[in-house]
């Protein structure tokens, strides 16, 4: 890979990471179609190692209880585009554990989308002050492609980390690799030591993908 130089001035940070190309606009970027958001039927839920040992589950109207923070982000997906300047508006994702807490053991999360979307995390990429479920994007309701209702924001991470269209929270007591992860792309994804491919990783950066186990 070409490593190309950062755009001086360009970015939240006043620079992209490198190897990404700055790109106007917002770009649509996802796998599959876009689902269609039905009210009476949505729930976010948050199930798995739960301190309780129950499924926690809110209604689209429950959300509007909690509390909401803004944060302005770049988006950095890993194919190399970067779109600059997001304002997003939304749920603090660390809001998550104080009203469903996980139980002691729990190390990862998986985030998970409609149509089994899922991405794994550290929790402690979860609870980053500036990690949120986003609602709003520069003021505005998320479009139906950029993730409406829901969408998971977590801007020291490539795109992929973040599913749009969220549903559910697992709490988990080891990793587990989600959808692109287990497709050939990073563990742990972080933009700026360019970590985009699984065979960049180190033994430390999580489990082996299925597909190349036993190879
Ligand atoms: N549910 C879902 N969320 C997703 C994806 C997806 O395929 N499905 N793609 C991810 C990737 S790879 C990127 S780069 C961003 C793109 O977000 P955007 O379309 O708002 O630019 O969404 C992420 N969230
Ligand atoms: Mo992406």
């Amino acid at each position: 890979m070409v490593a190309e130089e950062p755009v001086p001035g360009v970015g939240s940070a006043g620079r992209i990471p490198p190897g990404q190309r700055h790109v106007h606009g917002w770009p649509v970027s996802h796998y599959g179609p876009v689902p269609r958001f039905r009210p009476e039927r949505w729930n976010l839920r948050v199930f798995g190692a739960t301190a309780s040992g129950e499924t926690h589950e809110w209604a689209f109207d429950d959300l509007a209880g909690l509390p909401r923070t803004t944060v302005v982000a770049d988006l950095h997906c890993a194919s190399g585009p970067t779109s600059t300047g997001h304002e997003w508006y939304g749920i603090p994702a660390a809001t998550v554990l104080d009203l469903a807490p996980p139980a002691p053991g729990v190390t990862h999360i998986m985030a998970w989308a409609e149509y089994g979307y899922s991405a794994n995390l550290r929790l402690g990429d979860l609870t980053s002050p500036r990690t949120l479920m986003a609602t709003h994007h520069n003021g505005e309701p998320l479009t139906a492609e950029h993730g409406f209702p829901l969408r998971l924001v977590v801007p020291h991470l490539f795109g992929y980390k973040g599913p749009k269209w969220l549903r559910g929270i697992e709490y988990m007591t080891a990793d587990r690799r989600g959808f692109w992860e287990e497709r050939g792309y990073h563990n742990i994804a972080d933009p700026w030591k360019e970590q985009r491919h699984s065979y960049q990783e180190q033994p430390a950066d999580g489990p082996t993908p299925s597909a190349r186990q036993g190879r």
